[in-house]
């Protein structure tokens, strides 16, 4: 084991930006592990983002770009495209505090299994440490995180997706000097004249939370969710557990604000899991005349109760880690005018030949030549798609045009409304209200969707996804329902209503039925009217529907015959439903709060099955 003595890391240190004693330890400790060769403290500052993106392109990790303003592309492993659930683990001291839905192992025994990967992993690499600050500094309750990694692009993209920098170090040691502790490694440490590879990574891949100490360590991945620890790591699993104790909600959502003709304003969260629509959402161009939506956030909501009652939603994020295929003008010209304003960083799309990008869906039309995510030589009659499926742009979100004034407001928008909404073709109608919070709690408990790219593993599987959070829940995941429930209960409390949408319901020809995109926002506009109380529904078996001509569809192509086939509760499907809602309550196990598994036989019930 080649630890550096202590006299190297001393000597590393002393430049250090601050005195504070708490972050000195943090990093002197990690550097003591890891041995890198330096250490750079991330300031945020343009002089600095350019020598590393300079470094960066050097390497090969990045191309510059001359089609887009400030951007670059990267191509990255390809075994290493997306996050990695198999190898997330919550190392809670106890194992039932994991619960279910997560991989668990007891802390002492990750730590004995990360040690030796970590002993010297940023041999021959720079360490840089970077200090940011998910939310607000200025928030009632600031929420801080240091991360130290080995990879200058992960540097690149924190600066683009969380506030970060000097302003947020500053902010930490203002306020005492906590901060989460966010460790990672892309784990391929060089050997003195080793060359470096563009995309350096380890096979073995390990993505680990500790919920008691409030910390992460990833090693071997230089991706996304895997990587950037202030996204799912930090802001959906470990503030999902900080949530749960301090009795607020931190999950995977987007936030929009709604403006009627008449000038009323609402704002709406909604969550769907990964690569279902939220980017899409968040960014809607509404079609019908008169109405205005404007954007808050597009992955992530942390809902605190404000003094009134209300759920008060902020986006903790700082840039958008969108999807890029299926993202054009036709389907998302707000995001398309956001990645145009530049500052974007591509990773697995394809470059064109004239130094820019290229994706599945950016055009109609599709390039004559191009090189590929892996680098290869690409034309339309390709038999492999140009772009990886989960390839991204991430792109500051203060480029988006739409961006809602109130984004600055530290402590956040009061919520009117909760979509839950998933990928299925059958089963699912486009738009159902659901009767109180419980009803709604268990339709986000049962919320099901087709699996995506966006994960490793099959695609097009259909999952329950609790509230788009399986993936995402730091803690036990019936104690994450039953929070849910008790936060229906809070004294005072001005409780959303919650919906239940699906965009992607199939026909009998299998083609999608609802036109969805800018369109979605007919359904906006029903939600909204129900928020309001001005827009009538029809009971159901499933809670509340648009009761005939209730959906505005003026102007659209659609039939009466098609709305009601979007709209249609098929007691075939919802047989075979209720068995696998049945099936994944027994997965759950007494976990699962009795007051959802009463809503199981009300459904039963109102649908004619008991
Ligand atoms: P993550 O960033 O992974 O959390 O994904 P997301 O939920 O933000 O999904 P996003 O908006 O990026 O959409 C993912 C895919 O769904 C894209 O390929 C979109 O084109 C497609 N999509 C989004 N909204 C709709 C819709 O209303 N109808 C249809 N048919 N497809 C949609
Ligand atoms: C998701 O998978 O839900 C994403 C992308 O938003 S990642 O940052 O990789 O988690
Ligand atoms: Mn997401």
């Amino acid at each position: 084991m080649t630890v550096l003595d202590h006299d190297v890391v001393a000597d590393q240190l002393k430049n250090a930006p601050t005195d504070s004693e708490s972050v000195l330890s943090f990093v002197s400790r990690v550097a003591t592990l890891t041995t890198p060769d330096d250490i750079v403290w991330v300031d945020g500052s343009d002089e600095q983002k350019a020598t590393i993106a300079d470094q960066l392109v050097e390497a090969g990790t990045i191309v510059r770009l001359t089609g887009t303003k400030d951007s670059f592309y990267a191509a990255s492993d390809p075994e290493d495209v997306a996050r990695v659930e198999g190898r997330t683990y919550i190392c809670s001291v106890e194992e039932k505090d994991a619960g279910a839905l997560n991989n668990w192992m007891a802390p002492d025994e990750m730590k004995e299994t990360l040690e030796p990967l970590f002993t010297g992993s940023m041999r021959g690499r720079t360490m840089y440490v970077i200090p940011f600050v998910m939310g607000h500094a200025e928030a009632d309750q600031p929420m801080f995180g240091i991360e130290v990694t080995d990879s200058p692009y992960v540097v690149l993209s924190m600066l683009v997706m969380a506030r970060s920098g000097k302003n947020a170090l500053d902010a930490i040691v203002a306020n005492g000097g906590t901060f989460v502790e966010c460790v990672h490694s892309v784990g391929a440490p060089l050997e003195a004249g080793q060359t470096d590879v563009p995309w350096p990574c380890n096979p073995t891949k390990y993505i680990t939370h500790f919920p008691e100490e409030r910390s992460i360590w990833s090693f071997g991945s230089g991706y996304g969710g895997n990587a950037l620890l202030g996204k799912k790591c930090y802001a959906l699993r470990i503030a999902s557990s900080i949530a749960r104790d301090e009795g607020w909600l931190a999950e995977h959502m987007l936030i929009l604000k709604l403006t009627s003709p008449e000038g009323e304003v609402k704002y709406i969260a909604a969550a769907f899991p990964s690569a279902c629509g939220k980017t899409n959402l968040a960014m809607i161009e509404p079609t019908i005349p008169g109405w205005k939506a404007e954007t808050l956030g597009d992955d992530i909501a942390w809902m605190r109760f404000g003094d009134d009652g209300q759920l008060y939603a902020v986006n903790p994020e700082f840039g958008l880690f969108g999807v890029a295929p299926g993202t054009g003008y036709s389907t998302n010209p707000t995001a398309m005018r956001a990645i145009e304003a530049g500052g974007n960083i591509f990773t697995n799309v394809a470059l064109t030949d004239d130094g820019d990008v290229w994706w599945e869906g950016k055009t109609d039309e599709k390039p004559a030549h191009l090189t590929d995510w892996r680098g290869n030589d690409w034309t339309p009659d390709s038999e492999t798609p140009a772009a990886h499926p989960n390839s991204r742009f991430c792109t500051p979100i203060a480029n988006v045009p739409t961006l809602a004034p109130e984004w600055t407001n530290p402590n956040g928008v009061p919520i009117s409304a909760i979509l839950f909404g998933g990928r299925r073709k059958t089963t699912m109608p486009l738009v159902t209200e659901t009767k109180d919070w419980n009803h709604g709690v268990f339709m986000g408990s049962v919320l099901s969707s087709e699996t995506t790219a966006a994960a490793t593993g099959a695609v097009g599987v259909v999952r329950r996804d609790p509230m788009a959070m399986r993936p995402f829940i730091g803690y036990n995941v019936g104690d994450y329902l039953q929070h849910w429930l008790d936060i229906g209960k809070t004294e005072g409390a001005q409780l959303p209503k919650i919906f239940y949408v699906n965009w992607f319901r199939r026909d009998e020809n299998n083609s999608i039925i609802w036109p969805g995109f800018s369109e979605n926002s007919r359904v906006l506009k029903w939600v909204f009217e129900r928020v309001a109380g001005t827009a009538d529904a029809a009971e159901s078996p499933l809670g509340l529907t648009p009761v005939e001509g209730g959906l505005d569809t003026e102007g659209l192509d659609f039939t009466d015959e098609e709305l009601r086939k979007a709209l249609e509760i098929k007691p075939e499907e919802w047989e075979t439903e209720l068995g696998l809602i049945d099936e994944w309550y027994e997965q759950l196990g007494d976990s699962v709060p009795a007051e959802l598994r009463a809503e199981v036989d009300n459904l039963r019930s109102r649908l004619g099955l008991a």
